[in-house]
């Protein structure tokens, strides 16, 4: 049975790639499995149908032969597991690619997602002036040791794998912010992903995808 994921319908960022689905559709091109996209709109998200896929009632969710899964970090994992590309065959080795799936996901996004929300969603309160500097602190401090860890190497250990994949798409949602500027390997790192034939051909079909007629 063929992979189906869901998306945005359309995603708010107009084709950015900023939505998770991107993270999902990398990982496939990755390692070269076809899939289909089903465009989800905002307000199926929280209807039964949808939410029996991911009780959040968010994209991305991943389906194959009878399992249905939520949680990009768990999709990518799946896709990696069960096919060759993202994860070393040395047990140690996968295990420290996975160890940094965990760290983009647990210790770098979340700073991430806090400055988005607090210039999206917060943007208009009386405190956001005094908030966004305190949260862009968070962000650099993680970056500074991310940099720090990375030093002058392609990836994050060893070959490219699902760590770094899961790593880059992170960073990816502060590439225009600035942030990135003050640590060039990073800001290296992030293109080296981009330039990653497999990165632009999912970019290019989430692009298509939020821009068709
Ligand atoms: N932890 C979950 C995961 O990793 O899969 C988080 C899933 C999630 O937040 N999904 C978002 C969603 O479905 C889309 S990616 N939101 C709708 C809802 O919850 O009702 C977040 C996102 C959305 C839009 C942009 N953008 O337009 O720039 C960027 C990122």
């Amino acid at each position: 049975m063929t992979i189906v994921i869901t998306a945005f319908e359309r995603s708010p960022d107009g084709g950015r790639g900023l939505a998770r689905d991107t993270r999902v559709r990398w990982a496939l091109e990755e390692v070269g499995q076809p899939y289909e996209v089903r465009g989800v709109q905002f307000a199926a998200l929280k209807e039964p149908a949808h939410l029996a896929l991911n009780p959040f009632g968010s994209i991305p969710t991943f389906e194959e032969d009878g399992l249905a899964l939520f949680e990009s970090g768990s999709i990518v994992l799946h896709i990696a597991q069960r096919h060759p590309g993202l994860l070393p065959d040395d047990p140690h080795a996968r295990a420290r690619a996975i160890t940094w799936m965990f760290a983009a996901l647990n210790t770098v996004e979340p700073p991430i997602l806090e400055r988005a929300n607090a210039r999206l969603l917060e943007g208009d309160k009386p405190w956001s002036h005094d908030r966004i500097p305190i949260v862009e602190d968070r962000v650099r401090d993680q970056l500074r040791k991310l940099s720090a860890r990375l030093g002058e190497t392609d990836w994050l250990d060893g070959a490219f794998s699902a760590g770094d994949l899961m790593m880059v798409s992170v960073l990816l949602r502060i590439k225009t912010s600035g942030l990135l500027e003050a640590f060039p390997n990073l800001a290296a790192y992030v293109a080296r992903g981009e330039a990653r034939p497999a990165y632009q051909r999912a970019f290019a079909d989430q692009l298509a995808f939020n821009t068709r007629p």
